[in-house]
């Protein structure tokens, strides 16, 4: 267990919190103020499990806030717009999205695709912090909106038909520009056209280096233009939607969600059964189709061209978050991990990058292209712990700590230098520091 002396863990602890407060909106919180000023899915997921830390009715009211714009077929929204954010706050904004010709769609205006499923799993945490019959009565509220998310996802989503949820759009894997998406995303045409009718907000609040290029927008905006023509429905994505891709992470997260609801449902009084069974086939599933024996690691499969794609990010690691993996695919990942790609160790760790540091187009300062994200720390400290690695997932708390340490809660950071990049102030970089720090007392 890595040790943090009190002063240092009493300021963290402060900063983890004030950021926190600071970005809170009276009914959800800002992943950041400057650059992301509406509600995010897999955000709010992470900042609950730190605010069950310090502030559980936040922590409730965060999830319950998401899920109020949950659309009718079950799909969880990756925004919720806040209509008091001015228009041009962020783009693409509500008027862009036009949630509204979906005749699935709630009230709110919302994007139309998703973010992975971690909600599940911080309800979870946020009731074994407090386990409380008036914390029971908000879980058991929350359960049938979790199971008809995962219903969206393994059903209306199984493109390839085989099991796995099928992402349409890089921003559904939450590592948006992650060059796991390289090879799909240049089947897209990037029309100029399009692009030149809007303006990027994030540039004028970020430096350029570290975001994605204007070519990968006008992409981004391509395929949200081609989903929002199919009013965002799912039948027939097959045919002619541009980018259909599986992604190891967000499966694993699916199947970790099917588990973390088998727990929920024996508090609830529901049936954990079909949960369980779901988590295992997911697994099986997973190791049948974006498993490759020769690099040890898990790929992402393109479903438009069928093939396996041959980048290490990752989204490799994290099947480690599932209990019944099997354990030469356990040991394959934990060498993955502590290889000089990845760089986790027990002692001296270096930071976990986003992607493999020995390939020729790492970045160590773009946007999931290199540089080092507390969130994905988080996932993969939890896939060590899961796996009886607790002097592995110490060390990696430990790389996570200091960088917060050392440049505040940073949104991602610079993983040879330790350096802060894209937003200051980022909630879930506060929220996940609460959550290994109280796990270090
Ligand atoms: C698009 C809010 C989100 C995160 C994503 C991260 C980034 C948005 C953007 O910010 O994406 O959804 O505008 O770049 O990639 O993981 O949820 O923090």
């Amino acid at each position: 267990m890595t040790s943090v002396d009190g002063s240092r863990r009493r300021r963290l602890w402060q900063l983890a919190v004030e950021t926190l407060d600071a970005n809170w909106e009276g009914d959800h919180t800002v992943p950041s103020r400057t650059l992301y000023p509406h509600q995010w899915s897999w955000d709010s997921a992470f900042i609950a499990i730190g605010l069950a830390h310090v502030a559980p009715e936040r922590a409730w009211r965060e999830l319950e806030t998401l899920f109020a714009a949950q659309w009718r077929d079950g799909r969880v929204p990756h925004i919720v717009f806040n209509p008091r954010v001015r228009v041009g706050g962020y783009f693409p904004g509500p008027q862009f999205w036009d949630s509204a010709v979906s005749p699935v769609a709630p009230p709110q205006a919302t994007s139309g695709i998703v973010q992975p499923p971690v909600h599940a799993i911080a309800a979870w945490h946020v009731y074994r912090r407090d386990p409380s019959p008036a914390a029971g009565r908000r879980l058991a509220a929350l359960y049938p909106k979790l199971v008809a998310a995962q219903h969206y996802l393994r059903h209306d989503r199984d493109v390839g038909g085989a099991g796995l949820v099928c992402l349409v759009h890089p921003w559904e894997a939450g590592l948006d520009n992650s060059p796991a998406w390289d090879a799909p995303m240049a089947a897209v045409p990037a029309d100029p056209e399009l692009m030149r009718r809007h303006r990027r907000h994030d540039t004028r609040v970020a430096a350029a280096e570290q975001r994605p290029t204007d070519v990968d927008y006008a992409r981004y905006i391509v395929l949200v233009d081609s989903y929002r023509q199919r009013r965002y429905l799912d039948a027939g994505l097959a045919a002619d939607h541009p980018f259909l891709v599986e992604c190891p992470l967000f499966n694993a997260l699916t199947a970790a969600a099917e588990y973390a609801l088998a727990d929920i449902a024996e508090v609830v009084g529901a049936d954990p059964a079909a949960h369980r069974e779901a988590g295992a086939r997911l697994t099986e599933v997973l190791g049948e189709r974006l498993w490759d024996p020769r690099s040890g690691t898990f790929h992402v499969r393109d479903l438009r061209t069928d093939v396996l794609l041959p980048s290490r990010t990752v989204l490799g690691l994290g099947p480690l978050l599932l209990p019944g993996l099997p354990p030469g695919q356990v040991e394959a990942l934990v060498a993955e991990a502590t290889s000089d790609r990845f760089g986790v160790a027990e002692v001296m760790p270096r930071p976990l990058p986003s992607y493999d540091r020995s390939a020729a187009d790492f970045d160590p300062v773009r946007y999931w292209r290199g540089p080092s994200w507390i969130n994905i720390g988080w996932l993969v400290r939890e896939g060590l712990l899961r796996h009886g690695r607790p002097a592995l997932a110490a060390g990696l708390a430990e790389s996570m700590i200091d960088l917060v340490d050392r440049a505040g809660c940073h949104e991602y950071f610079e993983p040879n230098t330790g350096a802060g990049l894209g937003s200051p102030a980022f909630s879930w970089s506060a929220a996940l520091l609460l959550d290994v720090l109280a796990a270090t007392e």
